[in-house]
């Protein structure tokens, strides 16, 4: 219970337009809430619809939420993988986490109300299949810089770095590739 709330007060702090997330939120069960601190763990989630909160991490810790459309809120220098299903992560305030959405239809958000200190970079996205998500920032597409760095797309906000996407060549990530709430 305890947990569930800690959820809801990250999300309430973070702002009020994320209730839609929050609703979705609503339906997870409590006892499929895992919580990822401290440093150097390895935690898995199972077959079902889990919650991994990795907000209050100190690094170093591989998370694989396994099959199931889970959702992984990132704390920071961790290593996530999303498995099978629809996964949903949501960059917290430190960021430069590694992040694999295996497969199935992804949702990266690489902001949420505000942006994290140092970028989280996206392993294997798929234009077409995954989403980047933009939450709370009141900006559209086009307030975005997207910027070809060796092989990969850094994507930015003025100055402040959002997130590397790795493998993917700026010219092939267009307005459809992100959602903005
Ligand atoms: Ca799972
Ligand atoms: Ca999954
Ligand atoms: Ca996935
Ligand atoms: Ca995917």
């Amino acid at each position: 219970m305890l947990q569930l709330r800690l959820i809801f007060v990250f999300f309430d702090f973070y702002s009020k337009d994320l209730r839609l997330i929050r609703s979705q939120m609503g339906s997870i069960e409590e006892d499929n809430i895992i919580e990822v601190r401290g440093s150097g763990s390895s935690v898995f989630g199972d077959a079902e619809d889990n919650t991994i909160n990795a907000y209050l991490s100190e690094g170093n810790n591989r998370i694989e939420a396994g099959t199931g459309d889970d959702l992984l809120i990132l704390g920071r220098g961790d290593r996530l993988v999303g498995g099978d299903g629809n996964d949903s992560f949501f960059a917290g305030i430190g960021g430069d986490n590694e992040i694999d959405g295996g497969a199935g239809a992804d949702r990266f958000w690489i902001a949420t109300a505000q942006t994290s200190e140092t970028a989280n970079t996206i392993n294997d996205f798929e234009v077409g299949i995954d989403v980047i998500g933009i939450a709370g920032l009141g900006i559209t597409f086009d307030r975005l810089s997207l910027t070809q760095v060796e092989s990969d797309t850094a994507i930015a906000l003025g100055a402040q770095e959002l997130a590397t996407v790795s493998g993917i060549n700026s010219n092939s990530l267009s307005e459809n590739d992100f959602a903005f709430v």
